[in-house]
């Protein structure tokens, strides 16, 4: 068997490894390095600057979760806006729904949409729709420029650091908030809270600064550092965000594997250390 495996080490401390079959793709992009393993037991895996994105194996349970949680709340989500996401899987799970009528894309760096459409079709599949703009540009500066608003906007960044770190900022939520329609939503990808509980609070408070509120759910993780990974969440209008609509539910049901009506509520329950250490 092969010795090829595949790290991800997080604070030169502690870290994950699965054995690969073979490297499909290894590129430096003007903005951070990018890899496609082939692993014996989860699928192709995606990997920026070292660091586990996406992989075939449970890549569903994020991407349901991300674009599921705030679609069924929001009652006509017409236009949809993924910043980051450049794999396409958030992407994919928006497009489920048959309100949506157009999702834009913006994601920094070409070398990851177009390592994602050539090893990773079944995630990125949904990025060739006739109703999906790929726009290879950085969020953070679409986000500032005035536009159309959306129904629902998803952030899918990476981690805070390189170009990812403004997309957890103060400035860049005040511009997600001019972005959103008034019963409109945002989700933001929110870490591990056994990790960086740290960072969910600075975000937190950052959502919380420019909505009045800001509410986060987990999902149970397989291959991000961490059990649990959360989502952070906020809109203009006070939603009961534990009521999604069961009937829109129902009938996209058999497409999806994970979210469920039991789950969204679930994702909400947090644990105690969460709650005290994000009011700390
Ligand atoms: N530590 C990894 C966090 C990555 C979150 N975004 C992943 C992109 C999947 N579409």
């Amino acid at each position: 068997m092969s010795e090829l495996w595949v790290e991800e080490v997080q604070d030169g401390t502690y870290g994950m490894k699965w054995r690969a079959k073979e490297l499909l793709f290894r590129g430096k992009s003007e903005f951070q390095s990018v890899e496609v393993y082939d692993t014996v037991s989860h699928g192709r895996m995606l990997l920026i600057d070292g660091l586990l994105m996406t992989s075939e194996r449970d890549e569903f349970v994020y991407h349901e979760m991300i674009a599921h949680v705030p679609l069924f709340l929001c009652p006509k989500p017409r236009r949809v806006l993924v910043i980051g996401g450049g794999d396409g899987g958030t992407v994919r799970e928006a497009l489920k729904h048959p309100e949506v009528a157009h999702v834009d894309l913006v994601e920094i760096d070409g070398m990851v949409v177009e390592a994602a459409r050539r090893f990773l079709p079944s995630t990125s599949c949904g990025l060739s729709d006739p109703r999906v703009s790929v726009r290879i540009e950085d969020g953070v500066k679409f986000m500032a420029a005035a536009g159309e608003p959306y129904d629902v906007i998803l952030i899918d960044s990476t981690d805070p650091i390189g170009p990812a770190a403004p997309l957890f900022g103060p400035e860049f939520y005040g511009n997600v908030r001019k972005r959103l329609t008034d019963g409109g939503l945002v989700v933001a990808q929110g870490e591990c809270p056994f990790y960086r509980l740290d960072v969910q609070k600075a975000l937190a408070q950052v959502v919380k600064g420019v909505f009045g509120r800001a509410d986060l759910y987990n999902y149970h993780n397989l291959t991000y550092p961490g059990g649990l990974w959360s989502f952070v969440v906020a809109g203009k209008a006070p939603r009961d965000l534990s009521a999604p609509d069961a009937k829109r539910v129902a009938a996209l049901q058999p497409k999806l594997r994970y979210y469920n009506l039991e789950t969204h509520k679930a994702a909400f329950a947090l644990p105690e250390f969460m709650k005290r250490g994000l009011n700390d």
